[in-house]
């Protein structure tokens, strides 16, 4: 079988979710960093965004159909579930942490910290003060959610938990972030539980978000 190239910055949370997804079913694999709307990026995916994914003649772009890629061809333990209620479930967290989580505490909050776009490079205060409200709504459901067994799926490690541990991590690197963490416990206790995994640590970004960019401004 040829090497699946995985392309894409480590900063990235859907990058590093891939490449935890690889870690867990153990596929050997080539890691590429690229940036978004960079060549090779824009040659797989039609909107330039990482990660993306090669293996042999097959392209795919879009985290969630990476996975399901991995998932279905490689052997080793499945990243979603065969039960249908929760493969079902996999997949309303997955979408979940997607289509809201990720929105509010890494586009709008971390955003406003590490790509401000300000005149002096100061945090944008209007953006990170109007996500605080609704993150902490978004945190309140999220520890319920891994209160009973510390996942959000079953009593394993899924690509729900994949999914959502990077950006997670991400908020325990910032202060308002890091004050709702630290009232939220079950969450708190799952965030340090699953960095401690393998996958988790193997896929560690080689650099903040920001930090890059901070550097070429400073050049
Ligand atoms: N729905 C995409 C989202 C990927 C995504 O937003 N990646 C970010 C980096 S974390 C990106 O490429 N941003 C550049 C942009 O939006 O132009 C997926 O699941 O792969």
């Amino acid at each position: 079988m040829p090497e699946l190239e995985l392309i894409g910055a480590s900063p990235s949370n859907y990058v590093w979710t891939c490449r935890i997804a690889l870690a867990e079913k153990g596929v050997p694999y080539k890691h590429v960093s690229a940036r978004p709307h960079t060549p090779e990026v824009d040659a797989i995916h039609p909107f330039g965004k990482i990660p993306v994914m090669r293996h042999g003649t097959v392209e795919i772009f879009e985290s969630r159909a990476i996975c399901a890629y991995i998932d279905s061809v490689f052997p080793g333990p499945k990243l979603v579930p065969a039960d249908p209620v929760e493969a079902a479930q996999v997949e309303q967290w997955i979408s979940v942490v997607n289509t809201h989580v990720d929105p509010v505490c890494l586009r709008q909050y971390l955003r406003g910290y590490v790509f401000p776009g300000t005149p002096d490079g100061s945090p944008d205060r209007a953006l990170i003060d109007a996500a605080v409200p609704r993150m902490e709504g978004q945190f309140a459901v999220m520890d319920r959610a891994v209160a009973k067994t510390g996942h959000l799926v079953g009593d394993t490690f899924t690509l729900a938990d994949m999914n959502f541990l990077p950006i997670l991590f991400y908020m325990g690197t910032r202060p308002e972030s890091t004050v709702l963490l630290q009232r939220s416990s079950a969450l708190k206790q799952y965030l340090d539980r699953h960095m401690e995994r393998k996958s988790v640590q193997g896929a560690f970004p080689t650099f903040m978000p920001g930090q890059a960019a901070q550097a070429e401004r400073a050049a």
